[in-house]
């Protein structure tokens, strides 16, 4: 009997690339105008290659990202591309330093190589390698709608909401009233028709966001996110048990154990786990069966190309996060209609480099 040849890794190929973003986004925690991703190719000795990037948030953590990677090729060169049993003893090399920051998100960016590899490997897309079949999942527009001002926001809302059944706006500013009219102008703006999610990124006091989220109850909006520091599990549990409004926590969860004690803490009322906080697809899918067993809907964070296979392969699979910040350097960028994504038909996650571009915005 014929049998497909076990990959094992060959080499890693790696690259940053600051890619700037066609609309900035100024959030209470910061504004980003650009997008340092640390592009991640995992060689076989078998000829497959798996793709993946990791976004840094910060210019400042692109190089240790990739200088992590770089310097944990020599533990993998060789060794089988078995997603499992790398990040196993992987983590188990940095049991005394810690598994979270920079030394997660570079373990996340072999996970989702590998896993993407394996996938290429079979011809099939990750979706289906994972055993789920392919299935549009519901997309909101996380693009813009920053904490520019309610009288910029309503033309800026009406154009985002173009192709979509939901946008999300972020909050937060010095004064609660500009909280309301900013929600206000985009709601007036997008109709009753279109989902309307908002983000506070952490910037809010417990004491605060008692008051702040309360002032939101009655405006329809479908989640509160992060209205304070997202490890404060007992304040978000405070939060929610007190205003009643549907809070929304998950980018922040360093790994499934994370998770477990946020939900214990009944923190929030859905979940958005981040593919590579949580650590990339091997996170991800027991993210999703923690999920599963507490029946907590789970949409994503970032990553839309990766996390619209994921999503699909996820019994709650709530809503995808679409942003458009790697776009510049794919060669097929994830396509959104009729306000839905679906996993492409292409082995892997689809994820394949525009060389040009790369080399456009090529930093180190
Ligand atoms: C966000 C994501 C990435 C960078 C800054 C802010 C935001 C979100 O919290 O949920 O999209
Ligand atoms: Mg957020």
């Amino acid at each position: 009997m014929d049998s497909t040849p076990r990959l094992s890794v060959r080499d890693l190929r790696l690259r940053g690339v600051h890619v700037p973003l066609r609309l900035p986004l100024v959030t209470r925690g910061g504004t980003i105008e650009i997008a340092p991703l640390a592009l991640v190719d995992l060689l076989t000795d078998e000829g497959v290659t798996g793709s993946a990037y990791l976004f840094c948030y910060t210019p400042l953590a692109l190089k240790p990202v990739l200088q992590t990677l770089a310097n944990l090729l020599p533990l993998l060169r060789g060794q089988p591309v078995a997603p499992l049993a790398l990040d196993r003893s992987l983590r188990q090399r940095f049991r005394l330093l810690g598994d979270k920051g920079v030394v997660g998100m570079a373990l996340a960016g072999l996970d989702m190589a590998a896993w993407d590899a394996l996938a290429r490997s079979q011809g099939l897309p990750l979706v289906s390698a994972l055993g789920a079949a392919p299935r549009p999942i519901p997309a909101y527009n996380s693009r813009g709608l920053g904490l520019v001002g309610a009288s910029r926001l309503g033309d800026e809302a009406a154009r985002l909401a173009e192709g979509f059944g939901a946008v999300k706006l972020r909050l937060g500013y010095d004064d609660p009233r500009e909280d309301l009219a900013a929600l206000r102008a985009v709601r007036r703006a997008v109709g009753d028709g279109v989902a309307l999610m908002s983000d506070y990124n952490q910037g809010l006091t417990v004491a605060d966001a008692l008051t702040r989220v309360a002032m939101l109850a009655g405006e329809g909006l479908a989640w509160v996110e992060e209205p304070t520091a997202a490890d404060d599990h007992a304040g978000h549990a405070e939060i929610r048990r007190r205003t009643g409004v549907r809070i929304q926590l998950g980018e922040n969860w360093w790994g499934p154990h994370e998770m477990a004690a946020s939900l214990a803490a009944g923190a929030s009322d859905l979940g958005m786990p981040d593919a590579m906080k949580i650590g990339g697809v091997t996170g991800w899918q027991r993210a999703a069966a923690l999920a599963e067993a507490a029946r907590l809907p789970i949409s994503s964070h970032l990553f839309p190309e990766l996390s619209v296979h994921l999503l699909a392969a996820s019994p709650t699979a709530h809503w995808l996060e679409y942003v458009d910040w790697a776009d510049p350097v794919l060669q097929t960028p994830l396509r959104i209609e009729d306000g839905q994504a679906t996993p492409p038909d292409r082995p892997g996650t689809g994820i394949e480099w525009d060389e040009a571009a790369v080399e456009r915005y090529l930093v180190g």
